[in-house]
């Protein structure tokens, strides 16, 4: 889960900076290329923030990853250099260097300039191709300040640079080498990028990602202090599933892993359950997750079912169980990855991730039926537990039904009424109302008296909500502040019932104290958005308050700071100003309640100065990890995520 730093007022993705203007007649197409790339980056690589610059590193792996798809490479080092610029090797076939016969350049040079090119080459049957990637490495070269590229290829080392998209030179030899592959260095350029710096943990993410999804391939991650990380997993999606249930309970010892190929398809999938009740099924295609799924998820989820489903009644395991089993049911506790290489896949679905071949489905449909049954059969006693384990599920499925049919009337979920605690706006037309979750009832009070009320609501909540990591569906039914969110919300809850249309607000702002305890209740209304709201992260929807932490005085004049770097530099002017003689007091905001509301509006809920932070995932299995670490149910792994994130944490007063 990613706080990202955004303003309401989004930044502008538009650029004017031109390229250098010393470039011949004959390439004005190129230029044109280049040039509408760095007008409109955004276009291209998404965004001009941390995001849109890490996929710059994205994309140049892209390109290694399919040599390795195509079974020409099995390396990819990764470094983050000391000066900020990145640098990409791999051990491929290496960027041809030889004279396009009716271009007139060198293939290098095309595919570095041409925007586009990368896609013209046939490089191997699974090209990464969806999503924001494989825009190609002319969009990254466009968007650099300057880019050096070298080949090894047949005994020689090629070099060309380039200069904001424009090559200086043509490619040259410039040396021997028996080596193959390509080495490729970026600056990202700081006219266009509002942030230039990498940031390693977000590189490793990804980096590890893809050793996970490609068992033959070994990935080093150098940081710019000269640390490796080497990534290499010969146990695949094996492994993967490990990784993301280290803080889980197995109940199964090693995952069950499925591998198998028909036509130019190729599956993998690995799964197993664990002791908790929620699903965490993670699904790619060609290396790209797909985060709405597709067709590769709809054949798993229908062999799985029908496969245990048959194995359980063949072998009279539901003979005490009064009920059928559901598709629902067998998603308790359930960890998978699918990983699928498809020659040309069609991606559909509002961001371009869901998977649309039709055969697809049918293929891991297939495979997962029969390779799970052969499985069955020779492992009786994992089949055991996985059926308990299922029966659970759906007994408990029951037993909600049945609580939920008793109290159906009283039922708070049910009634048409708001929450009593609920202060609402006055206007009804939800794109411009906000409703602001406040932790506790003092600050409940300064900002219902601070707030516009006829546009912003305001949600007091008692203390801590249920940790909904641990908490089965109608447990989390029975909690008062879960009730109360829901019932604000009007979005109604569950698979079937819940809509994000019925939403009441356009934003939902989580403004809690800058102290450990409002930490943790942000992150306990994390985990349920998370978990049972998703819809409303991705919709970009969830966000959370800034208050100030200081308020600098001196006489009469008074600024509000919002980490120390910010205080020191305030009282450092206002001394200068004052030549020393001033009388500087601090005062360090712990609560919200310390704010009158006329502050806690002016700094926090005002449009016009405040700023929020957007929470969107950028990386769902990154989030599932944080979440079932820091709201799991072992102790260890929390303890040293914690230590390990501590100085990543600023805006926290232990
Ligand atoms: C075009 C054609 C061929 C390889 C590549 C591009 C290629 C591009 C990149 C980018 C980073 N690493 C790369 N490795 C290879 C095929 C060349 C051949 O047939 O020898």
């Amino acid at each position: 889960m990613q706080e990202a730093d955004i303003n309401i007022t989004t930044p502008s993705t538009q650029s004017t900076i031109p390229v250098p203007s010393s470039y011949g007649a004959n390439n004005i197409q190129v230029l044109d290329g280049i040039e509408h790339v760095r007008m409109r980056p955004a276009m291209y690589i998404g965004d001009i923030h941390s995001r849109g610059l890490h996929h710059l590193v994205y994309e140049i792996v892209d390109n290694s990853i399919d040599e390795t798809l195509g079974g020409f490479n099995d390396y990819i080092f990764v470094s983050l250099n000391p000066d900020g610029s990145v640098t990409v090797i791999d051990r491929g076939r290496g960027i041809p260097v030889d004279i396009h016969p009716e271009k007139g350049k060198s293939a290098l040079e095309l595919v570095m300039t041409v925007i586009g090119a990368g896609g013209k080459f046939d490089k191997g049957a699974y090209k990464v191709s969806g999503g924001l990637h494989g825009v190609g490495a002319s969009v990254v070269n466009a968007l650099s300040e300057w880019c050096e590229v070298e080949v090894y290829r047949d005994g020689q080392v090629y070099f060309q640079r380039f200069e904001r998209g424009v090559p200086q030179g043509d490619v040259k030899a410039i040396g021997l080498s028996d080596q193959r592959g390509t080495k490729t260095t970026f600056m990202p350029d700081h006219l266009i990028f509002k942030t230039t710096e990498f940031r390693k943990d977000i590189i490793i993410d990804r980096m590890r990602e893809l050793a996970f999804l490609n068992k033959n391939l070994s990935i080093t991650v150098q940081d710019p202090e000269g640390e490796q990380e080497i990534f290499h997993f010969e146990g695949g999606l094996k492994e993967f599933v490990l990784f993301t249930d280290q803080n889980r309970m197995s109940l199964l010892k090693e995952p069950i892993y499925i591998y198998g190929e028909r036509d130019t398809t190729i599956v993998e999938i690995a799964l197993q359950y664990n002791d908790t009740y929620q699903e965490n099924v993670f699904s790619y295609v060609n290396n790209i997750n797909t985060q709405e799924g597709g067709t590769h998820v709809t054949g798993f989820r229908k062999a799985l079912t029908r496969t245990l489903n048959a194995y359980a009644q063949k072998n009279e395991l539901l003979k005490n169980l009064k009920l059928a089993l559901t598709g629902d049911d067998f998603k308790e506790g359930l960890t998978a990855v699918i990983s699928v290489k498809v020659a040309e896949p069609q991606f559909e679905g509002q961001t371009k991730t869901k998977l649309g071949n039709s055969e697809t489905q049918s293929i891991v449909e297939t495979i997962l039926n029969e390779q799970l049954s052969d499985y069955a059969e020779s492992n009786p006693n994992v089949l055991k537990v996985i059926i308990e384990k299922v029966k659970g599920a759906a007994m408990s499925r029951e037993a909600a039904r049945k609580a939920k049919e008793l109290t159906r009337r009283k039922s708070v979920l049910e009634s048409s009424g708001l929450p009593g605690k609920l202060a609402d706006c006055s206007i009804n037309d939800p794109e411009h109302c906000e409703l602001y979750i406040v932790e506790g009832d003092s600050a409940g009070g300064s900002a219902k008296q601070g707030r516009d009320r006829s546009f912003q609501a305001i949600l007091p909540l008692k203390g801590k909500i249920l940790n909904v990591e641990k908490a089965r569906l109608h447990k989390m039914l029975e909690n008062e502040e879960i009730k109360t969110i829901i019932l604000a919300l009007g979005t109604s809850f569950g698979e079937e019932e819940f809509s994000t249309e019925k939403l009441r607000y356009g934003k939902i702002i989580i403004m809690t104290d800058a102290d450990v305890d409002g930490a943790h209740i942000r992150t306990l209304l994390l985990t349920f958005f998370f978990r049972h709201m998703r819809a409303l992260i991705d919709a970009g929807r969830v966000f959370i308050a800034q208050p100030p932490l200081y308020l600098v005085k001196s006489g009469k004049e008074q600024q509000y700071a919002w980490d120390d770097d910010e205080r020191n530099s305030i009282s450092d002017s206002m001394k200068k100003m004052q030549k020393g003689k001033a009388n500087i007091h601090i005062q360090r905001y712990k609560g919200l309640g310390e704010m009158n509301p006329e502050q806690l509006w002016s700094t926090t809920m005002d449009p016009a100065h405040r700023s929020l932070l957007l929470v969107s995932v950028e990386n769902a299995m990154e989030a599932d990890h944080v979440f079932s670490t820091l709201m799991g149910d072992k102790v260890e792994p929390r303890r040293d995520f914690i230590e390990k994130n501590a100085r990543y944490v600023r805006r926290l007063d232990v």
